[in-house]
């Protein structure tokens, strides 16, 4: 080899060598404003914090970036020290500006999207904070993973004030920004999301939470494609709490195949939950599928309820039921209680349901206390649709638009209903003119909206719920997508 090429190649080398560290370490501080957080401005940086892991703990700490702290904080050792990342900036899949996430953008990854941050190992353990901008066209096709999320695996991790567009297709324990998290915290997210599942366990935000975990002030919009346990919001909870959540959420089959045997039980809010707490929830829930479904609860266990409103119509299902599926609790004395709850839910004549609890597996009958249901709405007037001496009620629509805490109308009034605050401290029902339906007080906002598009009528049609279509179904679901989250931009964060 001759001098001159030598010095060609090292020449080369050192300029792509430049190239790279101009990428990954331009930055002489990693936390500018010295809050502990190391700023995300990219995709690429948003994309490398799945690389940095702690060697010991095998969990993604938020301590580097590129490998990086310098400029973070000192911590009790004089040493630089983060505990998480920020958002700098809204970031957007759709890096060629199209419009919808496909082969021209950087992560297409011959159509599998982006890779979910860790799995069993390594684990998300950080902080992520979204100061309030939006990760949009987020996409992850992934049918055979479990844990499909942006955050796939959580170990104490605190996920907040973000905003989410996103498609995912992922396994068993699959949501849009989280897939398990075990002592989690969630606030302060706006998401608009599009989940499909051919597994189990599956919701529209996260799929799975455990001890202790905790989501707070949470808005989100889905439209799920499942068959088995499904949760507008999450797929599984498990001794965890959810307070301040409006979910809209519209659930159609993956596919139209019986193909395997499972657990049909599908909730506005969660699809099979365990020993967890429910306080100030709106759930709007849309049902054709081939499952048993209620309006907040699938099938759930000892399980509290507080301030629960719930709207919405059924389509299609196997039973229905204004709050909860089935109720399967069974050890002890205890049961599920639910206090302060109303349900306008819409179900057909056709379908066996119960105003607020469909099946009642052990005959423990949930403690009820000021639970209503519109009984010419969700067409019954039993209270749980297999035990007829847990009660029943003729309360109509028009009576339970009518009431007040003041004002009795057919016998009903929400003596009480005036106590409770949401997570802002301000009144969190709100009962408005003789004739409109109650709202909940929720991030600022009335839920359900008012001004929403009028129902459409059942059978009138929603052809989104088969698989067959393939990659075109899904990108045009991933515009959809897209062109909603434009339409429903949040008007805060
Ligand atoms: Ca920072
Ligand atoms: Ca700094
Ligand atoms: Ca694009």
């Amino acid at each position: 080899m001759k001098i001159r090429d030598i010095s060609q190649l090292a020449g080369s080398t050192l300029l792509l060598l430049l190239a790279q560290s101009a990428q990954a370490d331009s930055r002489i501080d990693y936390d500018i404003d010295n809050d502990g957080l190391i700023e995300i401005f990219t995709l690429e940086d948003l994309d490398q914090i799945r690389h940095e892991v702690d060697p010991q703990s095998q969990l993604i700490t938020g301590a580097t970036l590129y490998g990086n702290n310098d400029g973070c904080a000192p911590g009790d050792d004089s040493q630089p020290q983060c505990h998480g990342y920020e958002l700098a900036t809204d970031l957007s899949f759709d890096s060629n500006g199209n419009g919808e996430f496909d082969a021209g953008d950087s992560f297409w990854n011959d159509g599998k999207g982006f890779a979910p941050f860790g799995q069993l190992s390594p684990k998300f353990g950080a902080e992520f904070h979204g100061n309030g901008f939006a990760i949009k066209h987020l996409y992850m096709n992934y049918p055979e993973q479990r844990f499909v999320g942006l955050f796939s695996y959580n170990e104490q991790s605190y996920i907040h004030d973000l905003t989410l567009s996103a498609e995912i297709i992922g396994g068993m324990h699959s949501g849009a920004l989280v897939g398990h998290g075990w002592q989690t915290r969630i606030e302060n997210i706006r998401a608009t999301t599009r989940v499909s599942s051919m597994d189990d366990q599956v919701g529209g935000l996260i799929g799975i939470l455990e001890d202790g975990s905790r989501v707070t002030n949470v808005a989100l919009e889905a439209e799920l494609f499942t068959n088995y346990r499904t949760g507008g919001l999450i797929g599984q909870a498990a001794a965890s709490e959810f307070s301040d959540i409006a979910v809209t959420a519209h659930f159609h089959n993956y596919s139209d195949l019986d193909d395997k045997p499972g657990w049909r039980w599908m909730g506005g809010v969660t699809g099979w939950s365990d020993d967890s707490q429910y306080q100030s929830i709106v759930a709007d829930s849309h049902f054709d599928v081939d499952a048993s479904i209620g309006g907040i609860l699938g099938t759930a266990s000892l399980d509290s309820l507080s301030d629960v409103l719930v709207v919405g119509q059924v389509t299609s299902a196997r039973s229905a039921a204004g709050m909860i599926g089935n109720d399967y609790s069974e050890s002890g004395s205890n049961s599920i209680t639910i206090r302060r709850g109303i349900s306008l839910l819409h179900i057909p004549d056709t379908i066996t349901a119960g105003g607020v609890v469909s099946s009642d597996s052990h005959y423990k009958s949930a403690a009820m206390a000021s639970v209503f249901w519109a009984s010419d709405l969700s067409n019954t007037t039993r209270r749980i649709a297999n035990n007829p001496s847990a009660g029943s009620n003729d309360i109509r629509a028009n009576d339970i638009y009518c009431a007040s805490e003041t004002n009795n109308c057919n016998g009903l009034n929400y003596a009480g209903f005036e106590q409770p605050t949401n997570q802002g401290g301000q009144r969190l029902w709100h009962f408005n003119s003789n004739t409109q339906a109650p709202q909940l007080m929720l991030m600022g906002s009335h839920y359900p909206a008012f001004d929403t598009e009028p129902e459409p009528e059942p059978g009138s049609g929603n052809n989104g719920g088969n698989s067959s279509g393939g990659a075109i179904v899904w990108l045009l679901l991933l515009s959809a997508v897209g062109i909603r989250r434009t339409a429903t931009k949040p008007d805060n964060g």
